[in-house]
């Protein structure tokens, strides 16, 4: 019985973020579109280094923009801003910090941004 314990607690040890990293469907239902309240989607979740983020759209219609604090609040995708477009966009959070994501067609109109904090 020890032994079966002291497995149990290694895999434990050894897989929690494998385990326990948890992808978000941006939106839930309502995928990423303008119109939708990301500001309460975002509220009482808690972000981790390894969770994803899904951004469910229609391909055309709408796009990810990755941006900084300034982008975000002024709906400016710089050049160099990470941009995907395919409709089906899985980012993965590989650091600790703030990011933020704009829909370039609907940012200013509809508030299609969002502002993730990753512990
Ligand atoms: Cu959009």
């Amino acid at each position: 019985m020890a032994g079966v314990a002291y497995l149990l607690v290694v895999a434990l040890l050894v897989l929690p973020s494998a385990v326990f990293a948890t992808q978000y469907f941006v939106g839930d239902d309502q995928g990423w579109n303008s119109g939708v309240d990301y500001y309460a989607w975002v509220e009482g979740k808690t972000f981790h280094v390894g969770d994803s983020l899904v951004f469910n759209y229609n391909a055309g219609e709408h796009n990810v923009i990755v941006v900084g604090a300034n982008g975000y609040d002024q709906c400016l995708a710089s050049p160099n801003s990470g941009a995907y477009y395919t409709g089906n966009d899985v980012l993965t959070f590989v650091a600790a910090g703030d990011f933020y994501f704009i829909c370039e067609y609907h940012c200013d109109y509809s508030d299609q941004k969002v502002k993730v904090t990753v512990n």
